[in-house]
């Protein structure tokens, strides 16, 4: 087999570079091999995680009323760690939390989720904290003129931090941290929205 496979190749060096190449092929293929093995350990492993959390989420849902899916959603927000916090702002201009508990001097992470599906131009959502002794219907209206600027008034002095304005399954996320206590209105300033969509970070 050797010889004839020599006896193919006019010469030594020719039967070399056919050996090589064979060499180098095997061994791509064999560190491809590799890699894909880790990445199959890797998601099995990450899957198992997931496991171990719910089990099958899907049937676990299929079996839950909408209280309960309500409860858990309740459950899970009281669960999140200090000083993050998720809210959830609907087509029906609501925001599903209005009070907040953070802690003072710790960086907050607030994450604004828009879960409707209306667009940004007729149902737009931010959150804007505002400094203490702000008056809010004040603020709201001169904040709701302010079309140019997404409706956050720039340099506004009454603004601790704000998100951007979002649309219909759009989200952020901002981290500002709060050093003195009290209990900041939060709002979206969307026009007309801080009739209904507002609340208080209380950092204590
Ligand atoms: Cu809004």
């Amino acid at each position: 087999m050797v010889i004839l496979t020599i006896f193919k190749y006019s010469n030594t060096t020719n039967f070399f570079n056919h050996i090589k190449n064979k060499y180098m092929k095997n061994k791509i293929i064999f560190l491809s091999s590799l890699v894909i093995m880790s990445l199959n350990h890797f998601i099995s492993c990450s899957d198992n995680k997931n496991n171990s959390k719910t089990t099958d989420p899907l049937a676990a849902a299929a079996s839950m009323s909408s209280e309960d899916i309500q409860k858990a959603k309740e459950e899970e927000i009281a669960n999140l760690p200090e000083n993050i916090f998720i809210i959830e702002g609907n087509d029906a201009m609501q925001f599903n939390l209005h009070e907040l508990k953070a802690k003072a001097g710790k960086p907050i992470t607030l994450t604004l989720k828009h879960v409707g599906k209306a667009s940004i131009k007729d149902m737009g959502h931010n959150i804007v904290i505002l400094k203490p002794g702000t008056n809010l219907n004040e603020f709201a209206s001169r904040a709701a003129n302010d079309v140019n600027d997404n409706y956050i008034p720039k340099n506004d002095p009454s603004i601790i931090a704000h998100t951007k304005l979002l649309g219909g399954g759009e989200q952020d996320t901002i981290t500002f941290t709060i050093d003195d206590k009290g209990t900041y209105d939060f709002l979206c300033t969307f026009p007309a929205h801080s009739a209904t969509m507002k609340g208080k970070l209380i950092v204590e």
